[in-house]
């Protein structure tokens, strides 16, 4: 296997040369290859991230478990990795995604062990409060699929205990009926008894989201009185989007109940796994992967960001909510505001005047829904306008959109937009929350509507930020930016 030549100065962090793609804020690690997040626990009030790692180089493959750990959900220390495919081992392959749990104050992660082609589960165990890991002698500790049942995948894990038992599901695909999640159970994490799907495809709602052939790292919890099962939709090889079924769940039978996207820039939040804290919030991490050909990603020596952290919730009307952790705020540093500006199409931008830009920011915008037109906001928009990403409020079709159409002058780069409804707008505020982090965008409208992707800017001016409406007025109640500052 081909390794790359990042050096070891390079592997420290703040070492690496001038990079103007590599995110300031977003976790990811000194170099090479990371995917989806994995073990998310909060331990002794630390949070720990594991995640998915191949440190021989900037590209899936030899799969390890990074990890960090945080005080405050924002800035990361590195530990050791914490898993490394064994030779002779059933992970040999890679160590691949799953969860952590605490078993009665032994810190168990429970995972997939890969090896050719085939997924494992298996436990390791912690004897040093989250130092090093053991794994169990005994792996796998579930033998294989369950028998019988033609699978397309059998890997990642999700495990929680109902007084003295463990249950956990296993993410799976059953030929020709779709993605399922396998219901286990046991008394000590090791000896697992299968009881049946706890969902398949076949149960959700009719004409609900397509979930394609097989469930990758499912999450289950309660959320103030219903369930949720996260899934992130697997076909043919490709990775689709992440998505949560709303539901009920009693007697270890699940009945989803709603079907949606967690974030509308579909591939580029895979992944994600969720954790409660001690805060009692359902915080949520996902994978957000490259947009680049793989020959740019060895060049950069890294590929692959962990998202922001962010809550999830139930509204009033019992649909999901989602917001970023407040914890971000801690960033904030230079500071514009505006208030109660009328946008109309033609006039001059009001952040012309003004010495704003960046390619590490935060931008809070309100606006008064209008009935026609668009309101646009443009970031890492370079002086000419030749390269630029734009945020498109369009009232007529309610619709929010990003627009990477200019994003950069690199022709190999992906550029297909990311489009999502906003829905019936019954407040007579339309709320907006990005997260610009050189090339990741992350954006929440109204506390509903997630969308995630990458954009690579080619030149060190595409910095500036712009905002003007066309078709109608638009009224911004207020406008917040803030640079935000570096995490390492
Ligand atoms: N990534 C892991 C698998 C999981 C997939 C391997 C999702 O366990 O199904 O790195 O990105």
């Amino acid at each position: 296997m081909a390794l790359t030549t990042v050096s070891d100065e390079a592997l420290r962090r703040g070492a690496r040369p001038r990079d103007l793609h590599r995110p300031v804020y977003h976790f990811l690690p000194a170099a090479n290859w990371l995917n989806d997040p994995n073990g998310l626990i909060q331990w002794q009030g630390q949070y720990h991230l594991f995640y998915q790692y191949n440190p021989h180089g900037p590209f899936h493959g030899t799969i390890h478990w990074g990890h960090a750990v945080s005080e405050d959900l924002v800035h990361w220390t590195d530990w050791p990795v914490a898993l490394a495919p064994s030779p002779d081992g059933p992970d040999a392959d890679g160590c691949w995604s799953g969860c952590a749990v605490d078993n009665d104050g032994v810190p168990t992660l429970i995972y997939t062990g890969s090896r050719a082609g085939r997924g494992s589960p298996c436990v390791a165990t912690s004897g040093d409060g989250l130092r090093t890991w053991q794994k169990y002698a005994g792996n796998p500790v579930i033998a294989g699929p369950p028998p019988g049942l033609a699978m397309v995948g059998f890997r990642d894990h999700a495990v929680w205990q109902e007084g003295a038992t463990w249950y956990q599901v296993i993410g799976a695909g059953i030929a020709g009926r779709g993605g399922a999640a396998l219901l286990y159970r046991s008394p000590d994490l090791l000896h697992w008894e299968y009881l049946g799907p706890l969902c398949t495809a076949a149960q959700l709602p009719a004409a609900a989201l397509w979930t394609g052939s097989m469930w990758e790292c499912p999450s289950f919890f309660a959320l103030a009185g219903r369930h949720v099962l996260v899934l992130s939709v697997w076909h043919e090889e490709r990775l689709h989007y992440s998505a949560a079924l709303l539901g009920r769940y009693a007697a270890h039978t699940f009945v989803p109940e709603t079907a949606q996207k967690l974030d509308y820039g579909d591939r580029y939040y895979y992944a994600p796994q969720t954790m409660l804290d001690d805060q009692g919030r359902r915080l949520i991490w996902a994978w957000i992967p490259e947009g680049r050909p793989e020959h740019a990603q060895r060049t950069a020596g890294w590929a692959g960001v962990m998202s922001l952290p962010r809550i999830l919730a139930l509204g009033q009307d019992d649909t999901l909510r989602v917001d970023f952790a407040p914890e971000l705020a801690g960033l904030r540093g230079e500071h514009l505001n505006l208030k109660n500006v009328d946008l109309t199409p033609g006039m001059p931008d009001p952040l012309q005047d003004v010495d704003v830009y960046g390619a590490a920011l935060e931008i809070l915008l309100e606006l008064e829904p209008a009935q026609t037109g668009q309101c646009v906001l443009e970031v890492l928009r370079s002086p000419d306008g030749t390269e630029v990403t734009r945020i498109i409020v369009d009232w007529e079709r309610a619709q929010i959109e990003i627009d990477r159409r200019q994003a950069s002058l690199e022709p190999q780069v992906e550029t297909t937009g990311h489009r999502a409804d906003i829905g019936v707008l019954t407040e007579d505020v339309f709320r907006l929350h990005l997260f610009v982090d050189h090339s990741v965008l992350e954006l929440i409208a109204n506390g509903r509507t997630a969308m995630t992707t990458r954009v690579y800017p080619t030149r060190s001016d595409s910095s500036g930020v712009a905002l003007f409406a066309t078709g109608d007025r638009t009224r911004v109640r207020t406008l917040d930016l803030w640079r935000l500052a570096s995490i390492w």
